[in-house]
């Protein structure tokens, strides 16, 4: 069946791939081994980010707030949990930094207490999400922006967010196991979209 938005209906199931089929910490945090697995929403997929809540934010009390921001925006609220990962998790989440000189200080802040992993979803999900974060140094964060208004060292940005809907799947995979993702329809649905 094809929706009137011309999404087809149920959606084709998004096969994940991961390396990290071998990582212990990975295995550790999803509980099963990642490779290939399928689901298939109930309802047609929109674009998923992965927003992560750092260790000062989650220190701060900033939870409630940043969540709220996201909520009253209009994405939906598909997973959610508190980890407290070794440094190997986010070795693999921060791989493609691994050459910069901060990566070893970041590696330890990031894993230096809970984090909050959440999954919003919604259109273009992936490039607000980034803009509701700010710049990644919070000198060049707008006010009004979780950086912009709550930080002040890039060392302590508070927040996490996906750059491309490509390192989205890739991040979701690697932190959530696909059960743990809630594919529900919101009331508020026709009043967020037209
Ligand atoms: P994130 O991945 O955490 O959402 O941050 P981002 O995309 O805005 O920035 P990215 O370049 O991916 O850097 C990841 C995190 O590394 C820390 N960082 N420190 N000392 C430095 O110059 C420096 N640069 C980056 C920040 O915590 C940044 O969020
Ligand atoms: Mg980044």
């Amino acid at each position: 069946m094809v929706c009137k938005t011309g999404v087809k209906y149920p959606s084709e199931p998004i096969v994940f791939q991961s390396s990290a089929d071998s990582d212990p910490e990975v295995y550790r945090i999803r509980g099963f081994k990642p490779s290939k697995t399928a689901f298939v929403p109930k309802t047609p997929a929109r674009e998923r980010t992965y927003i992560m809540i750092k260790p000062d934010g989650v220190q701060r009390g900033l939870i409630g707030t940043i969540m709220e921001r996201f909520e009253t925006k209009g994405f939906k609220l598909v997973g959610m949990k508190l980890a407290q990962p070794g440094k190997a998790m986010f070795e693999k989440h921060y791989a493609d930094l691994s050459g910069k000189g901060f990566f070893k200080g970041l590696v330890e802040y990031a894993a230096s207490g809970p984090v909050c992993c959440m999954v919003w979803e919604g259109t273009n999900a992936v490039k607000t999400g980034r803009k509701m974060l700010g710049a990644t140094k919070p000198f060049d964060s707008e006010p009004g922006t979780i950086r912009g208004d709550f930080c002040i060292d890039v060392g302590r940005n508070v927040i996490h967010g996906s750059d491309s809907v490509e390192s989205a799947n890739h991040e979701i995979n690697l932190w959530f196991k696909p059960e743990e993702l809630v594919d529900w329809e919101s009331h508020s649905e026709s009043w967020v979209y037209e």
